[in-house]
């Protein structure tokens, strides 16, 4: 166990800094076996701290001093102190020029943070705190500086070198060596600095702005990804235009680039001018990406543009702001990705993600609030919460103000703050002083954490027409908040009549121009609705399109929700209804005697889903597709995974042996498509047919496997390939699955982001992913433990989605998973630290699982020398 505990960092202790830094003067000199930092900062004491007399605190992370000077000045070694962690120089007056040279080992640095290398090429990650490994700096986000970066590198092997803003000069420099200097004319934080070099393929396209200006957009990619390029680069442009219509936010350089590297802790990055992609995020082609990846690309190249300005142009004042910029900017994307495609099925894959994993988090050791009031290590609250929750939180924003006043609050805002670091206060403040509405009481959903749960009661005055609504908030006890004050929630609803037509809402008698949906507001622990005039019972639609984060009980039976699945005019709801009958059938049939009947109504409202070509195809995909194990696992109280398995898995034969025929047809009328392209119609026919092929093959049927062999044959698309293959992998057709495998890796053993599919693929089956398999899949060729896509793939796709695999009694796959998080822990921390999460639910599960994963969580805890990443997960989960 480590001796010094790792410090807490509180929002409380927050000070503006005492010294700001206008410019930064940055010269790289790269080399095979280390790259040296020269730095010039321009400092100056900042007039708004009262801190007068402080020393100049730097931050440093493993960096090699050379030296040290003072207006020109060299730096005695007692006029300043390298505490490791920081630089301390005592007396400096109050402007003056600091030069500081350091030497730092980017092709040792493992972590992947601050400078790096990836499959040759030079590359930076510095938010949170990675630019404390290049050079010493005040790395906080309220210090913002103009930048000026000159690299120096080898020509040959790094012929590109890049970094924030415009080039404004390049020449040769002796030895076959070269350099190029950038400057960013806007100030900026330096968690938003970038460096890349290497030898890249240049894409090249433009883009107009609305006032005129030409921007230059670049891509750069190792040589063999030069034909995945351009679904990134229209995705950008889509962005650009979205984000002048709906916000009026025009690009401000005129260069924008885009690199995709393969070693990359996150998704992204929103580098000021040179975002940096994961390549499994950025890179794409119809042989080998699939359709979510298509779409995810679109989406996160989106999100990293919009942080132009939601995050870079006004910026977080402190790592407790994170959700300022990240939820909001979560937000945005998912607008854009609902306006470019289907709004409806959007909707439903945010809300499946916040209530499968977010929901999980609120109720786990790691809860906290939107903004938090405490961290250990920044890196481990990059998470649902801040990302989804804080989208949802803008969202209800934008719920209770309406589409015009949000977007004026959101104008303001920007024009408030632009080139400021400011707080979820100001944003909140913003939208407040816009709107003329009083948030104070909103503010609570950034300080509390936990998901409210909403219980609705209903009960109808046949005599007066009247039916009454209840609806009830209640906050659970989250670590370190009890006691907690209802939250201002947006709660859309409407009501049906009983041939499913919508009523008109009146909430008094002569209410005669009534709409028939209303966003109703909640504030107080316990409201009650009346509505009048109506000559029957309603059935409610509730929470429309997931009008708030929260959890919804009602007394549904099970024929309003059949009900609704056919009739509710909100597409969100009427999956949500398929969602719970599934999940209420499914519960019930969790530890029942095997003879117990399954609901036969499931299987009629199934057969009109996949007979009736009239609906909404790409809302029928969705709705076929059954309740995830996680999402079973995060409603029980006490989880008995393989009952779960075993319940949901008896559901799905069912329904396949039931709509056995009608599946093959269905298959069959989605099979041929003219040219591939990602309408959702399109994407919408092949997830019908890949799932008519699942489920032929859970039931073992010959003709279904005969489909999936000829479609993994002849595919002419990966979504198609590897659903085929997907189906085989889960089937009982050992041989089939081998040879698909073995096919398939052949095929693509090239493309490092197609053999990541391949692995998780592998690793998320029951069949193909026990144990020992894993083991074998790490001991594999292509597997490597430096690169954070591979043990995504398998250890992470292994403990996160093959649950009744890593979920043994013996708890072999919690002390794998152990095992794999101490190993990766003095490499890469982040990365370990993230592959704790599924040991953190250790609470949520019966028994004999959940000692063992106590146990697994503590043997972690144990190891020597822990990183402050995996320390805090750990101490956290197990208080
Ligand atoms: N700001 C990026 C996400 C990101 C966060 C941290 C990173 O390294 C620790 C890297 C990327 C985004 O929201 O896209
Ligand atoms: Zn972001």
């Amino acid at each position: 166990m480590r001796s010094n505990q790792p410090q807490t960092i509180y929002l409380s202790d927050y000070k503006v800094p005492a010294y700001l830094v206008d410019h930064v003067d940055l010269r790289f000199e790269l080399f095979e076996h280390g790259a040296r930092v020269h730095s010039i900062l321009t400092v100056r004491r900042n007039p708004q701290s009262d801190d007068v007399g402080a020393p100049l605190v730097l931050d440093g992370d493993r960096l090699v001093l050379e030296s040290l000077a003072l207006n020109g000045t060299p730096l005695d070694g007692d006029q300043y102190e390298d505490r490791g962690d920081q630089l301390v120089v005592a007396d400096v007056p109050e402007q003056f020029q600091l030069s500081v040279v350091t030497w730092i080992e980017p092709q040792n640095n493992t972590r992947l943070e601050g400078l790096y290398k990836s499959s040759g090429m030079f590359c930076t990650q510095c938010e949170a705190e990675g630019f404390r490994c290049i050079t010493f700096f005040p790395d906080r986000p309220d210090v913002m500086a103009r930048f000026r970066t000159r690299i120096e590198a080898d020509r040959s092997a790094y012929p590109v070198l890049l970094s924030n803003g415009n080039d404004i000069d390049r020449g040769d420099l002796p030895d076959g060596r070269h350099f190029v200097t950038w400057e960013d004319p806007f100030p900026k934080p330096c968690y938003l600095f970038a460096l890349v070099a290497g030898d890249l393929v240049e894409k090249r396209d433009s883009f107009r702005t609305r006032s005129g200006r030409d921007i230059d957009l670049r891509m750069y990619v190792e040589p063999r990804n030069a034909d995945k390029c351009a679904h990134a680069l229209d995705s950008l442009k889509r962005a650009m235009r979205w984000d002048e219509e709906v916000y009026g936010r025009e690009y401000d350089l005129d260069i924008f680039m885009i690199v995709a590297v393969d070693d990359f802790n996150m998704g992204a990055m929103e580098n000021k001018g040179l975002n940096i992609f994961n390549s499994s995020c950025v890179l794409a082609s119809q042989d080998t990406a699939t359709d979510a990846a298509y779409q995810r690309i679109e989406a996160i190249v989106a999100h990293e543009y919009f942080h132009n300005w939601s995050g870079n142009r006004v910026t977080c004042r402190d790592w407790f702001q994170l959700s300022l910029k990240e939820g909001f900017t979560v937000f945005r994307d998912s607008q854009f990705s609902a306006d470019m495609g289907s709004a409806t099925v959007k909707r439903i894959e945010d809300v499946t993600l916040l209530r499968t994993a977010q929901f999980a988090e609120d109720a786990g050791p790691m809860a906290h609030p939107v903004r938090p009031s405490s961290y250990i290590e920044i890196s481990n609250f990059y998470t649902l919460t801040i990302y989804e929750k804080g989208a949802e939180v803008v969202r209800m924003l934008h719920n209770l103000l309406g589409p015009e006043l949000f977007r004026k609050g959101s104008d303001l805002y920007f024009e408030r703050h632009d080139g400021q670091a400011v707080t979820t206060d100001d944003f909140v403040r913003a939208m407040e002083d816009a709107s003329g509405r009083d948030l104070s009481q909103f503010r609570l959903w950034y300080e509390q954490a936990g998901t409210p749960v909403l219980t609705v009661r209903d009960e109808f005055d046949a005599d007066r027409g009247v039916y009454r609504l209840t609806v009830e908030q209640t906050l659970p006890d989250t670590p370190g908040q009890t006691d907690k004050k209802p939250h201002h929630i947006p709660f859309a609803l409407g009501l049906l009549d009983r041939r499913g037509q919508p009523l008109p809402l009146r909430l008094a008698d002569d209410d005669t121009e009534a709409p028939t949906e209303r966003m109703l507001e909640l504030t107080e622990r316990a409201h009650t609705f009346e509505f009048h005039g109506l000559a029957e019972c309603p059935v409610p639609s509730l929470l429309r399109n997931f009008s708030a984060p929260v959890r919804l009980n009602y007394p549904w039976t099970r024929e309003q929700l059949l009900f609704l699945m056919s009739h509710d005019p909100d597409g969100f709801n009427r999956w949500d209804a398929g969602q719970r009958l599934a999940v209420d059938v499914i519960q019930s049939l969790v530890g029942a005697p095997r003879d117990t009947q399954v609901e036969p109504r499931l299987v009629t409202a199934y057969r009109h889903l996949i007979c009736d070509a009239s609906l909404d195809q790409a809302l029928v995909a969705k709705m076929l597709q059954l309740p995830s194990e996680a999402y079973l696992i995060e409603l029980a109280d006490e989880a008995d995974v393989p009952a779960i398995h075993q319940a949901r898995e008896r559901v799905l034969k069912h329904l396949a042996i039931s709509l056995r025929d009608e599946l093959v047809a269905c298959y069959r009328r989605n099979a041929q498509d003219s040219a591939y392209d990602l309408s959702p119609l399109a994407i919408a026919r092949r997830s019908l047919r890949n799932t008519a092929l699942a489920w032929l093959l859970a039931i073992n049927d010959e003709e279904g496997r005969a489909l999936a062999v000829r479609q993994f044959r002849d595919a002419d698309n990966m979504t198609d390939r590897i659903g085929a293959l997907r189906a085989l992998v889960n089937s009982d057709y050992e041989d089939d699955r081998n040879q698909a495998l073995a096919s398939f890796y052949q095929r693509y053993q090239d493309d490092p982001q197609v053999v990541e599919q391949w692995f998780s693929v592998q690793a998320a089956s029951d069949r193909a992913g026990q144990l020992p398999q894993i083991r074998a899949l790490l001991t594999h060729p292509a597997f490597d433990w430096k690169n954070p896509n591979k043990v995504r793939a398998v250890v992470g796709a292994f403990a996160g989605q093959n649950l009744a695999a890593f979920h043994q009694v013996d708890g072999s796959g919690y002390d794998f998973l152990a095992e794999q998080v101490c190993r990766l822990d003095d490499s890469n921390p982040q990365i370990a630290a993230r592959l704790v999460t599924p040991l953190t639910r250790w609470r949520k599960f019966a028994p004999a699982y959940r000692e063992r994963m106590r146990a697994a969580l503590e043997r972690i805890r144990d190891k020597p020398s822990l990183s402050r990443d995996v320390y805090e997960v750990v101490h956290k989960s197990l208080a």
